[in-house]
């Protein structure tokens, strides 16, 4: 008799998400119901899961061992390329960023899953729209490799829901912040990056210029987010590619004020790079009201608490 115990596995476990997402399903469910997994070694001060398997997710026995050896219930598949990144190796991005997906999609529909969460993005916006108050259903014409990749995610998701009736849910989300885990190769990350050069140097110079605005969200919600619509009977939702979240939108010049206020001799400089292309092609703000009507979505952190949260915790990290 299978255990009605959700034993949940994560993907990218040691990645930006993983790494606070793992701990956060650790606190809920128990060290023994989660597995986390990566490329990387374990780094036991990186995560409090009960397990750890070193996995290629693009290795599909391998992952099918794990998923029966644990018995695993549900998946946070969080393993992917980011926006940077994914722009200089696409054939990798779409392997990385569409495959497992499938892989994880088709083992639910055979029935070795009950339930997955797989991440999309505001990058799936691109050109032809408003920027601003971007809503739930518009047209999605992206113009990165990982914006396409995540368009195309979604509607596997919603293929496999409307198909074979697999719960698989998503949410699009915005720039992530938080100073646990560095990110890697996104073109939000200006706005972790502020942050440590803040603290270490004094200083920064934004490969965004200074009046792109981009939607943010502070890490603490994007879990508490991720978490929520995880938790809603999947009778109230009505979207099955992903949700909108929207969170806080600012431009890096809005971002270095909020720094000064704390840190007054603060200065920085604007040097784009090609990830400003990027931004550019992403909506400003999003209409993430669809999500708050099915399952609740709300928001504690604002650009204010943001920056005294991640100046207070990184003075302390960056000081050892
Ligand atoms: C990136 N942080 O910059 C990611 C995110 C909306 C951007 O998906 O690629």
């Amino acid at each position: 008799m299978k255990s009605q115990t959700e034993k949940i596995l994560i993907t990218g476990a040691l990645g930006q998400i993983g790494t606070e997402l793992t701990n956060r399903l650790v606190e809920i469910h128990g060290a023994e119901n989660v597995v986390a997994s990566g490329l990387d070694r374990w780094d036991k001060n990186l995560t409090t899961a009960g397990f750890y398997e070193r996995m290629d997710v693009t290795n599909t026995q391998l992952v099918r061992q794990v998923i029966k050896d644990y018995e695993i219930t549900t998946v946070y598949h969080l393993a992917s390329l980011l926006s940077g990144t994914s722009e200089k190796q696409p054939l990798f991005a779409w392997k990385l960023n569409i495959e497992p997906l499938l892989q994880f999609c088709e083992m639910a529909k055979e029935g070795l899953l009950q339930k997955i969460f797989w991440p999309s993005s505001i990058a799936v916006f691109g050109t032809g729209i408003p920027k601003e108050n971007v809503g739930q259903e518009v047209v999605l014409n992206p113009t990165t490799v990982y914006g396409i990749s995540k368009m195309a995610g979604e509607k596997w998701c919603e293929y496999y829901h409307t198909k074979f009736g697999v719960d698989v849910r998503s949410i699009r989300y915005p720039g992530l912040i938080s100073w646990k885990t560095p990110a890697g190769g996104g073109t939000t990350d200006y706005a972790v990056e502020i942050f440590y050069e803040a603290v270490e140097e004094g200083k920064y110079t934004s490969f965004i210029s200074e009046n792109t605005g981009m939607p943010m969200l502070y890490m603490n919600d994007a879990i508490k987010a991720t978490l929520d619509l995880m938790a809603a009977p999947k009778e109230n939702l009505t979207v099955h590619t992903a949700y909108n979240l929207g969170g806080m939108s600012f431009t890096p010049k809005q971002l270095a004020e909020e720094i000064k206020k704390e840190m007054p001799d603060f200065t920085i400089d604007y040097k784009p790079d090609f990830r400003q292309e990027i931004a550019d092609s992403w909506p400003a703000s999003i209409d993430d009201s669809v999500a708050k009507k099915d399952w609740g979505l709300s928001y504690d952190y604002g650009i204010t608490e943001m920056t005294e949260d991640m100046l207070k915790n990184l003075k302390i990290k960056l000081a050892k």
